[in-house]
């Protein structure tokens, strides 16, 4: 074996163990993606009803397909189902004052049930679209809704649910973008003690032979996921 030939062979062991390195790492990645939590960043306090406390901050988007969440850039197992995104495995701390804004990309229609159009459990029992501070919602003009569910446990109670307006059939993508420009919904509320809650979207934006409830709706990742008061 020439010199030239063993330093071929070395090369083309590292080159094949870089190309495992690499292929473990993107399975690994994705992987992590659609399970990574998203911890709430808190910076500082803000006085509330019940004193002054921490205020956290936790940014969502939700998506007209599965290109721009967690699930790859290919968009994973289901490329055109809606998805919530970075994440739907969210933390947030104990007793503080909690502010989302959630960007919301997608179409929609009317809600199967014009409750969810009025956003409970957020200060002031209201939400900000788009920089306007609004009570309820068009019924019919909803693309989700993020809701966490207020089943009856021994936690402490957290029921939250905001409407996310539908972006208009006809808008177009804005530049450099895949979708047009999202309508912006800012709510804030507050957290008990640590508890373990479940969320989902009550517009029914999924596939299925019954009221679009199945496909993504039914598929924690995408439309549901978890939230810890942690
Ligand atoms: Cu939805």
């Amino acid at each position: 074996m020439s010199v030239r030939q063993v330093v071929m062979g070395v090369a083309a062991t590292v080159i094949g163990g870089g190309l495992v390195v690499s292929l473990t790492g993107a399975i690994l990645s994705r992987t992590s993606a659609q399970s990574k939590p998203l911890h709430a960043t808190v910076k500082g306090t803000a006085p509330t009803a019940e004193g002054t406390l921490p205020h956290a901050f936790l940014d969502l988007s939700t998506y007209p397909d599965s290109m721009g969440g967690p699930h790859g850039g290919d968009g994973g197992t289901h490329p055109d189902w809606v998805t919530y995104g970075p994440t739907t495995d969210l933390r947030v701390p104990a007793h503080s004052l909690v502010t989302m804004t959630i960007k919301q990309y997608d179409t929609g229609g009317s809600l199967n049930n014009p409750y969810f159009a009025v956003p409970y459990g957020t200060v002031g029992g209201t939400v900000t679209v788009d920089g306007k501070t609004v009570s309820t919602v068009d019924p019919d003009g909803v693309g989700h809704t993020f809701t966490i569910h207020g089943a009856p446990t021994n936690q402490d109670p957290l029921f939250v649910s905001v409407p996310l307006p539908a972006v208009s059939d006809d808008a177009e993508p804005a530049p450099n973008s895949d979708y047009p420009p999202p309508h912006v919904v800012t709510f804030s509320f507050i957290t008990g003690g640590k508890g373990e809650y479940v969320w989902n979207c009550e517009y029914p934006c999924g596939d299925g032979y019954y009221a679009r409830f199945g496909g993504p709706m039914a598929t924690r990742g995408y439309m549901s996921g978890t939230f810890t008061v942690e």
